[in-house]
């Protein structure tokens, strides 16, 4: 007879070997419901005996809680970037450098090729063979922990495949979104009336640095491992293509599109080829990589500043071209920033019609002295929107015309104010301007703020055009026959909405902050000002001083607040917010509260409350929660089938809470 404990460990087998063949060699063997079936197993299996959980079960890359903020990590071994080259002479004389230091500089050196992802290097650390961290560069010595993000990323073993597996492994890499999941995710964008993100390096970044990991598990993320950090217990092989080709045998994803040349000049052919064929790979590149393959030459070679001489990203060219300036219009913004936006005759440049540059802020109008009317250049490098790149100048006309900064905003007609030190102008209007009213309005309601579902982009204009949004409190008295009123909305949706916008009254005070869109109070200082404050009235008396005792906040965010707090209709705004109902966790009484200062993780399912409800009960007694376990952590909130998180807090000897322990804990 199978015992359960052996069932659970031959499922977790199978199930790892079909997503590997699935996500990593895109070559399944089995049907997307066989797969179901199996994991159904494993979840029912691990359900009645939660003590068989183990880290690298399949079922533990989602549901970890979300995070307060991402720990920073360490690197053992810093994580280096590549210097560039924008040319072949840049690409020969890197050769040459390369040469000078073999053994004999006349022949010719060998190089790894490698597309170059345009995404994010991460880390990814295996101890014995099990995934136990996933860092980002940072600024190369620290970076930020994305072990639960990473996780969620299905082509990313959470344990290597093989026996006499290192020690310990720090793999490097790059996460990137492929093409059909950014058109996925933009559609998702679209459908929602939200604003398309402009780049797969953008949706990439966004997806990883989520603070939830289950909306990281939803995004279409990818992973190619090139390079190695600290080892311990292995052995390395004598050449680059030997260590990818030992990756892949672990499990680990590698890019189909590396090769080897044997000389630099085969590097420039795979170079122009790349660059020919870029469009029909099913990912955005920037450039091509060469790698010195012989590790041994790479040691003789070492590194500078932050790079290693073996290496170098050969970029590819922006995309460029040639067209005319129509008009110039200024865009308002949330914070009231008034952006000059270049409309032109369409035109197409790198696999899009572009028919809209920004031109960034006045001074670079000045700089590059544009005007209605000039022919311009348009450059559209991968990784950022459109810009004007420079002027045309012997196809200027007679009759071109300059930009002013307006003083008035285009769209209400309050001042605009540049003040010395910043390059933006501002519309001063506030909430009064429909730009800044209706972006102020689209945050509200947004996931990190109120978090109304259903509450799109295209709902807020359409009930301020029907003159029933003016401020966010008005959200809290729409009825569903004044939803049900707008074209396109179904009772039923409207009723829906009703209630979405009813269940977001309950809410915490960070997020309460954080939707109030003041300049510069993101949602991590949106937690550090109620976890100081605790109370609404104590963050409507703070005064500057006050303000910059908040951990982050500094005096540039506490003049920022206080700008806010300063004005009458704000704090009218958020009466009527209270007034409507808004609410959230009272901190304990006593200021202070029973877990202030202390340190917090979440695990498991928790009996009767989501873990977003028992954060807000941490977070009220003056704790934090942050989302992996190490020595600072105080205490360990462990619900039903908790699994790694537990292991290691016995393993260190965190206290492990449940959570009636915690509410007497928080109630002494
Ligand atoms: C990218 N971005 O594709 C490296 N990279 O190697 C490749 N980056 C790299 N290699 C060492 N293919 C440091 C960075």
């Amino acid at each position: 007879m199978t015992t359960a404990h052996e069932r659970a460990a031959q499922l977790r087998a199978e199930l790892a070997e079909h997503a590997h063949r699935y996500y990593v060699l895109d070559d399944p063997t089995v049907s997307d419901a066989d797969y179901d079936r199996l994991y159904r197993e494993l979840e029912a299996i691990e359900a009645e005996h939660p003590e068989l959980v183990t880290p690298d079960s399949p079922t533990q890359r989602v549901g970890a809680a979300p995070s307060g903020a991402f720990d920073p990590v360490t690197h053992r071994q810093p994580m280096q970037s590549l210097g560039n080259a924008f040319s072949a002479d840049e690409v020969r004389e890197f050769d040459a450098r390369v040469r000078k230091a073999a053994a004999d500089p006349e022949a010719p050196v060998a190089y790894a090729v490698e597309p170059k992802m345009d995404g994010l290097a991460v880390s990814l650390t295996y101890e014995a063979g099990v995934l136990t961290r996933a860092a980002t560069r940072g600024d190369g010595a620290t970076g930020e922990d994305v072990t639960a993000n990473i996780r969620t990323v299905r082509s990313v073993p959470l344990r290597l495949r093989g026996d006499d597996l290192p020690a310990l492994i720090e793999v490097r890499g790059e996460v990137f979104l492929p093409l059909d999941g950014f058109a996925a995710m933009n559609a998702a964008q679209a459908e929602q009336g939200n604003k398309p993100y402009v780049n797969p390096r953008n949706a990439a970044a966004g997806s990883l640095r989520q603070l939830d990991p289950n909306i990281t598990a939803q995004r279409p993320l990818a992973v190619f491992c090139y390079a190695l950090g600290a080892v311990e217990g292995y052995d390395l092989p004598a050449t680059h293509d030997a260590l990818l080709a030992q990756l892949a045998d672990w499990g680990l994803p590698v890019s189909q599109h590396n090769s080897i040349a044997e000389s630099i000049d085969a590097c420039l052919e795979h170079y122009t080829q790349l660059l020919d064929s870029r469009g029909a790979l099913p990912f955005e590149i920037d450039g091509v990589v060469y790698k010195v393959n012989d590790l041994a030459l790479r040691e003789e070679l070492g590194s500078v500043a932050r790079a290693p001489r073996w290496a170098v990203a050969h970029k590819f060219p922006a995309e460029e071209a040639t067209t005319t300036i129509e008009n110039i219009e200024f865009q308002v913004g949330r914070t009231g920033a008034l952006t000059p936006v270049a409309r032109l005759k369409p035109v197409f440049v790198g696999g899009v019609t572009v028919s809209n540059a920004t031109l960034h802020n006045m001074d670079e109008i000045a700089r590059k002295d544009v005007r209605v009317g000039d022919t311009v250049v348009i450059r559209r490098a991968g990784d950022v929107i459109p810009e004007v790149a420079r002027v045309v100048a012997d196809k200027r006309p007679d009759d071109t015309r300059l930009v002013e900064l307006p003083k008035a905003c285009p769209v209400c007609g309050s001042d605009v104010q540049r003040t010395e030190d910043e390059a933006v102008a501002r519309c001063t209007g506030g909430l009064v301007c429909l730009a800044q009213r209706e972006a102020a309005l689209r945050h509200f309601v947004s996931r990190g703020a109120m978090d109304i579902e259903g509450f799109g982009a295209k709902l807020v204009t359409a009930l301020i055009e029907a003159d029933l949004l003016h401020s966010p409190a008005d959200i809290y008295s729409l009825t569903a026959d004044q939803l049900a009123g707008l074209e396109r909305m179904g009772e039923k949706s409207a009723a829906n909405l009703v209630a979405a916008i009813e269940s977001s009254k309950q809410t915490t005070f960070a997020r309460f902050i954080f939707a109030l869109g003041i300049r510069e109070v993101g949602e991590v200082t949106g937690r550090s000002l109620a976890a100081h404050f605790g109370t609404l009235d104590a963050l409507l008396e703070a005064d500057q001083e006050a303000l910059e005792q908040v951990p982050d906040v500094g005096p540039v965010v506490a003049a920022h607040m206080q700008g806010f707090l300063a004005e009458q209709h704000n704090r009218d705004v958020i009466q009527a917010l209270v007034d409507a109902g808004v609410n959230w966790p009272a901190p304990k009484a006593g200021g202070g509260g029973a877990l202030q200062g202390k340190t917090l993780v979440i695990t498991g399912t928790l009996d009767g409350v989501s873990r977003d409800e028992a954060r807000a009960e941490i977070e009220a007694a003056g704790g934090r929660v942050t989302s992996s376990v190490s020595k600072k952590t105080d205490y360990l909130l462990a619900g039903e089938a908790a699994g790694s998180k537990l292991a290691k807090a016995e393993k260190l000897g965190v206290e492990v809470l449940d959570l009636a322990a915690l509410r007497a804990l928080i109630a002494a």
